[in-house]
């Protein structure tokens, strides 16, 4: 794109005088940041309409990404840098008077989604669009994101994520493209004169999906893919139907919320028509698009493919069943073989309590067309298989099971690959989780680790590591992050050793104003910055770091002179609002921070701060400022985790359990440049196959950990007593679900010898730059261009790409 800073600053008077009726000299930054905006979006609209137009007439193959969950964050300074005009305008800007961030602070995040997920969805439509790969997103245009999170008294408290208040510059609503969904009622298959059957239905309810679509810009490679999330409305022909208040409200709440991780919580109505809502938008608009292209159906799978993201999407299976069988006409065989290619599925999750059922009740009455269909893939499935394995492996894998419908099953059943997120989490889903899948569809299994955009995780959020990059290395890791790898030849290099020293030590300085501006605690850049961050769950034992820190300040307080290198324990979390074990951690984090923060013994070498409202642009401030991450999961618990990856390759120092992508992390630097503790999978499942596990035992034997636990309820951390005594009770009565006691001693071991790692200020550089160099085999670009071939066959377009 080449726009000259000239053109863009008269572009900038001219628009702003148009809109507002002012001068650029008197708008505020919202009205600079709508009109910068809408200025972007004509930088990249002919690449985005010539995109499609090549993908249609060249009949390029597509994937379609379908997400319940998107979480790009912000997208201004993205769009810039990957149109090639961040510094154009960031000058042309300052020319004019103004800040570049000071704008880019009034967008509003688009946080639709809770975590990883969410997360790993936008990296990959950042990646696809990137390495030019014909590729969409399918998903849900929220009216309110994930909860905004406050701490009241050191408890969470939600607030509504109000994102659209200001309008939302980036999208576009495509009225014209709005699909009818269908839901509730009877149906009923007619027989024709052909001696086909058609479904009739009978007060069925019909709702408009309206679509709003958002520019996935590539970098630099004047490729511009779409993100189409869908909205519901109301269809005229169907206004009669909703007469009350209260009818519309039911409806209109479809596409309202989203919902919080909360595996705990099921049967919710308005889940499931969520899912089949944004699933039936999706694959009918795709289909319409395939008959654009007058080719047989039976060839679909050579112009589409469908992924289905965890299970939430599940149902596109039984829908693109529906619609060929319905309303194309195909026999069951036919449609069975298209589906079955044309679909592919991500498996997110090791536990099996957290895999998505649904009530058969819930199901016919919402989808009663669905679940017809799902009840014959399941008939036919059984009765192909039962010939070939013995009545339990069926019985364990068949969709319909103990009156559930089981999502997974529906799923790794209906498509063509099933794969896991991290090598480990691959093979337990091989070997435990999905074996019995595993023995009937070996060819169907594969993994792809989990990576992350260098881009937003790097070039944007990390300006001084980024500089110091270009100037030891060159720039061709801006394209390729396996460059990165050239640092390595550094590592022995004092300069530039101290000058990535340099760079950290900037960002701590900028996390510590932000500390101190938001919650008013005094932190020193001089301290080890030690960072967690990651949704509040059991299983990645934020506990585990919480005793950690209470017995370091029972050291101090036993020994008031003790030599410690000072530190920084920093949290980012969210509860979801009915996690109430989750969120009694919170509190205790919250009064352990009061406590030990305010303690005049301590004389600063302990400080806890936990940031309220963890999201992408919170994580973007305080990823580059991190000394340590803690990746401390229980092993076999974290499918892979993606903030490990963003951690390392902002030259902080792994401290890891041999968990999820941890143990490729540590086969990328080497053991020696990672800290690694605790049991080993098989080590924790010798505990479940034994059931010997007694952390009762554990709390007797060793004077520290009661010392520790015993905080939790002798008033010693203080305002806790119903937190605290749930706890230690989920410790003690109800024996350490996760083994926190078991692997505390080795922790705490774990965390001394990242104190004499960071003393030895030359070792520390070097670890830090062997974890940058090797951060390349974890970008997302790689992860989806092993989809593309493997999974999607699908190619990148270089068009008209100049490189
Ligand atoms: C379930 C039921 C009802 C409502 C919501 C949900 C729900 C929503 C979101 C359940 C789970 C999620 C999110 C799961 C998630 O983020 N998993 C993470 O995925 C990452 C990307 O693959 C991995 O790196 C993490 O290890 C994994 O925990």
């Amino acid at each position: 794109m080449k726009i000259t800073k000239k053109v863009f600053k008269e572009e900038m008077i001219q628009r702003l005088k148009e809109k507002y009726a002012m001068d650029i000299s008197d708008a505020t930054p919202q009205e600079l940041f709508h009109v910068l905006g809408s200025v972007v979006k004509t930088y990249y609209a002919d690449d985005w309409v010539q995109t499609w137009k090549d993908y249609l007439t060249e009949e390029t193959k597509q994937v379609y990404y379908f997400s319940i969950e998107f979480l790009p964050g912000k997208m201004l300074k993205s769009n810039l840098l990957n149109l090639g005009i961040l510094d154009t305008v960031r000058d042309g800007l300052t020319e004019l008077g103004f800040s570049l961030d000071d704008i880019v602070d009034q967008e509003k995040d688009m946080a639709l989604g809770n975590g990883g997920l969410g997360r790993l969805a936008s990296c990959f439509m950042d990646s696809i669009a990137s390495c030019g790969l014909p590729g969409n997103g399918n998903g849900i245009r929220y009216d309110y994101g994930l909860f905004k999170q406050r701490f009241v008294d050191g408890y969470q408290v939600e607030l509504p994520d109000e994102w659209l208040n200001n309008g939302n510059v980036w999208e576009v609503r495509k009225e014209s493209k709005a699909i009818d969904v269908r839901f509730g009622g009877d149906v009923y298959m007619m027989p024709l004169a052909d001696g086909r059957l058609k479904p009739v239905y009978e007060n069925s309810r019909l709702i408009k999906a309206v679509p709003y679509d958002t520019a996935m810009v590539g970098y630099q490679n004047d490729v511009v893919n779409t993100l189409r999330l869908w909205s519901v409305e109301i269809p005229a022909s169907e206004e009669s139907k909703y007469r009350s208040l209260e009818d519309r409200r039911e409806l209109e709440d479809l596409t309202a919320v989203l919902y919080p991780d909360d595996s705990n919580e099921r049967g919710r109505r308005i889940r499931l028509l969520q899912e089949y809502f944004f699933v039936s938008a999706g694959v009918q608009s795709i289909v319409r698009y395939f008959k654009k292209l007058n080719k047989p159906l039976t060839t679909m799978s050579q112009s589409i493919a469908i992924h289905i993201n965890d299970t939430h999407p599940a149902l596109c299976v039984p829908e693109m069943m529906r619609i060929l069988l319905d309303e194309c006409d195909l026999s069951w065989e036919q449609a069975w073989e298209i589906t079955v290619k044309v679909m592919s599925y991500t498996n997110h999750t090791i536990m099996s309590e957290a895999l998505e059922k649904w009530p058969i009740e819930l199901m016919q009455d919402l989808l009663p067309r669905m679940y017809q269909i799902i009840e014959e893939i399941d008939r036919r499935f059984v009765n192909q298989y039962r010939k070939y394995y013995e009545a339990d492996l069926i019985e364990r894998t068949r969709i319909i099971r103990n009156g559930q419908v089981h999502m997974a099953n529906l799923a790794i059943i209906g498509s063509h690959s099933t794969n896991g997120v991290a090598k480990l989490h691959t093979d337990l889903l091989k070997n435990v989780v999905l074996h019995d899948f595993y023995v009937i569809f070996p060819g169907r299994f594969n993994n792809k680790t989990n990576g992350i955009a260098e881009r937003r995780w790097l070039q944007l959020s990390n300006e001084p590591l980024a500089k110091l990059l270009d100037k030891t290395i060159k720039t061709s890791w801006r394209q390729k992050p396996n460059d990165l790898h050239l640092l390595q030849n550094f590592v022995e290099d004092d300069a530039v050793l101290s000058a990535i020293e340099e760079a950290k030590y900037k960002n701590k300085v900028a996390l510590a104003q932000y500390i101190k501006e938001t919650t008013d605690i005094v932190v020193s850049p001089n301290a080890i910055f030690d960072v967690q961050i990651k949704r509040l769950h059991a299983y990645k034992r934020q506990l585990l770091n919480l005793l950690h820190i209470l017995k370091l300040y029972f050291d101090i307080k036993a020994k008031p002179d003790l030599q410690m290198e000072p530190r920084v324990f920093i949290f980012g979390a969210k509860a979801a609002p009915s996690y109430s074990y989750a969120k009694a951690i919170i509190k205790t984090i919250n009064e352990t921070a009061q406590l030990i923060n305010n303690d005049p013994d301590v004389k600063d070498r302990l400080k806890i701060v936990f940031l309220e409202n963890y999201n992408v642009t919170l994580a973007e401030r305080i990823i580059p400022a991190a000394d340590v991450s803690e990746q401390i999961s229980l092993a076999s618990k974290e499918a892979s985790g993606t903030s490990n990856m963003k951690l390392m390759l902002n030259g902080a120092v792994t401290l890891a359990t041999l968990d999820g992508a941890n143990i490729e992390i540590r086969d990328a630097v080497g053991k020696e440049n990672i800290v690694i503790f605790g049991l080993t999978e098989e080590e924790v499942y010798a505990y479940y196959h034994a059931q010997n596990y007694n952390a009762l035992g554990i709390y007797e034997d060793s004077p520290t950990i009661q010392k520790v636990l015993n905080a939790f309820i002798d008033g010693t951390i203080p305002n806790i007593q119903f937190e605290g005594q749930e706890i230690f009770d989920s410790l003690i009565k109800y024996n350490d679900e996760f083994f926190v006691l078991r692997d505390f001693d080795s922790y705490c071991l774990a965390q001394k010898r990242i104190e004499e790692l960071y003393q030895d200020k030359r070792r520390w550089q070097q670890i830090s730059l062997i974890n940058i160099a090797n951060a390349g085999k974890f970008s997302a670009d790689h992860t989806v261009e092993r989809y593309a071939e493997d999974i999607w066959q699908i190619e990148p377009v270089f068009a008209h790409k100049e490189l």
